[in-house]
């Protein structure tokens, strides 16, 4: 058995407490908001947050009598949640560091006398998360959502495979799963038809036309009148997979707005309700991303689109109206924090393409983690333009070495950071908004202050430190778009193409549009481009590869009405597997 260390604390190597204290701040207000905005004591107020934690209750509720006295005489006496955390041991700090606060803090609180029992009790509870996170790879991928933590031998598989960001369940190898959406199974790439045959999965080529067997996976098969429908409708309609190679932009990263708005929550309203769905998902929603989408709006408390009448739009769902041969072909492979050297050196290996496989339009793009990174001597850790394009040209080598022939690779640019700070400094975050006392911009200095920002570059009040790393972004997007035209001749299986990652654009069209800018980002993270932008992105790289590269989507198939009728699943709808 592996080391086991405990499941909240210092996940990361962090100061102060770090991710530790990060969790005991946002778990500390939620029992606090939700306590005052209900007008009910803390230690019910602890006892009504537990219940509302689906499977993890009966751990919480267990402890429910020490933790909930300790929240109840802790406030009563004038912590803040900061200065509760400190108390609870889950914050300290470190040698040369300060205190980190995300509130406003207080004078005169002192920590309740019983802080020896409160402490004991915690720790017994982290070990029973522990457990619960071990009692299979389900809850291992959903616990993984928002820790690291140690494993024990018999899961080691599943830890191998979910580091390699390929489906934890997939037992025949080919790199599709069948039976989870979660822990990178079918909401991440297309389904796998058969999973003890690794010759049959999504995109590959059919078998005997299909005759016999949804070889491909895309719900088409059988003959007509002795010839295979496959042959007939598919061969030659031009039919193409899609892909992105990515991060957390690309993966779709989102902590439901509603966890972070415990003021609005009442004694019946269930805000975890999609938990197991988004931690298990890496709290990604690749499913409703701008590239492999291909679910409606499915989850209450998930991602919510402001574009007025679309809530998912993807170039997966176009390919597959364009050509309903398309269906199921499609691969998310994005993790967070994903860069340059960690995609070619890691990520990129996990992309189930074979070169004898369908054509493929790949979106390669990288739009933050070589600018951004946790440290406050930020600059040291950005990756330079040389090896920004050292990295980028060895993906695209091994992309040459399995990529069917007629593909197609899109680099794109890096995102516009510098619009975080301009358009949210002055918001309230949502865990602020109840008094009105914490701002983005105290949000941004408190995850620098514990080092689990994001990225101190462009979340900063340090304006020169801002300027520099958009500089250094731009840069990089240059080097892409240099490194494009200098190889776009170099490789036989794919053509090359350049576009920029347009987040500026998108937030423009959506303010034209009536919208706000604020919508573009997402809330609670201050980071991540938002559903919103996702639905608009979509369209926006849509249009401009029907603008300048029609060919790369493939051509309309004429028969589309008749091979939708036959694969009888519909694309956007809640249907089945959620
Ligand atoms: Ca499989
Ligand atoms: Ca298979
Ligand atoms: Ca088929």
């Amino acid at each position: 058995m592996k080391a086991l260390p405990v499941l909240l604390a210092s996940a990361i190597a962090s100061k102060n407490g770090g991710s530790g204290c990060y969790t005991c701040m946002i778990i500390s207000t939620m029992v606090e908001q939700y306590s005052r905005a209900n007008n009910i004591r803390y230690d019910d107020g602890f006892s009504q947050f537990c219940a509302k934690l689906g499977r993890l209750e009966p751990i919480c509720q267990q402890y429910a009598t020490d933790l909930g006295a300790f929240y109840q005489e802790a406030f009563e006496i004038g912590n803040t949640v900061d200065s509760l955390c400190y108390c609870m041991g889950e914050c300290y700090v470190s040698e040369g560091h300060r205190y980190c606060s995300f509130f406003p803090e207080k004078e005169n609180s002192s920590c309740p006398e019983n802080t020896k029992q409160v402490k004991q009790a915690l720790s017994e509870m982290k070990e029973e998360l522990n457990l619960f996170c071990m009692e299979g790879p389900e809850n291992f991928a959903i616990c993984k959502g928002f820790a690291s933590f140690g494993f024990e031998d018999w899961l080691e598989e599943v830890v191998d495979r979910l580091d390699r960001h390929v489906p934890a369940i997939d037992d025949d190898g080919d790199l599709f799963g069948l039976r989870t959406g979660g822990a990178r199974g079918f909401w991440w790439r297309g389904k796998d038809c058969i999973d003890q045959d690794e010759t049959i999965y999504p995109g590959q080529p059919p078998i005997r036309g299909d005759r016999f067997v949804d070889a491909n996976c895309n719900g088409i098969a059988g003959m007509e009148n002795d010839v295979s429908i496959e042959d007939i409708y598919c061969a030659d309609s031009g039919a193409l997979g899609v892909a992105v190679l990515g991060d957390s932009a690309g993966a779709h990263f989102s902590i439901p707005e509603v966890w972070f708005t415990p003021h609005l929550w009442t004694e019946e309203s269930m805000p975890f309700k999609d938990a197991e769905i988004a931690l298990a998902n890496e709290l990604d929603w690749p499913q409703l991303s701008w590239i492999t989408g291909f679910k409606g709006n499915c989850w209450e408390t998930g991602p919510k689109s402001w574009v007025e009448g679309k809530y998912v739009d993807s170039i997966y769902s176009r390919l597959v109206e364009r050509n309903r041969c398309n269906l199921n072909d499609f691969i998310n492979q994005a993790n967070n924090g994903c860069k340059s050297s960690s995609m070619a050196d890691k990520t990129i290996f996990g992309l189930g393409r074979k070169p004898l496989d369908k054509p493929m339009l790949v979106f390669l793009s990288l739009v933050g983690n070589d600018v951004c990174n946790t440290k406050i001597n930020t600059e040291e850790y950005m990756t330079t333009p040389e090896r920004f394009y050292e990295k980028t040209l060895e993906s695209l080598q091994y992309l040459e070495g399995i990529l069917p022939k007629g593909s197609a690779v899109v680099v794109t640019g890096l995102a516009q950071g510098e619009l975080l700070f301009e358009i949210l400094a002055d918001r309230f975050h949502p865990l602020g908004e109840l008094d009105q006392d914490a701002t983005y911009e105290d949000f941004y200095n408190y995850m620098e202050c514990l080092e689990v920002s994001p990225c101190t570059g462009w979340m900063s009040s340090d304006e020169s430190r801002r300027d520099f790393t958009t500089e250094r972004a731009q840069n990089l997007t240059a080097t892409a778009e240099i490194l494009v035209k200098n190889h776009r001749n170099d490789f036989d299986n794919f053509e090359l193409i350049y576009m920029d990652y347009p987040l500026d654009v998108a937030l423009e069209l959506h303010e034209k549009n009536g919208g706000e800018l604020w919508q573009g980002i997402e809330t609670t993270d201050g980071f991540h481009p938002s559903h919103t932008a996702h639905v608009l992105m979509a369209e926006l790289f849509w249009d401009r590869l029907m603008r300048d590269y029609p060919h790369v989507l493939g051509s309309i198939n004429p028969h589309n009405e008749f091979l939708a009728e036959m694969q009888k699943e519909e694309l956007l709808e809640c249907t089945g597997d959620e």
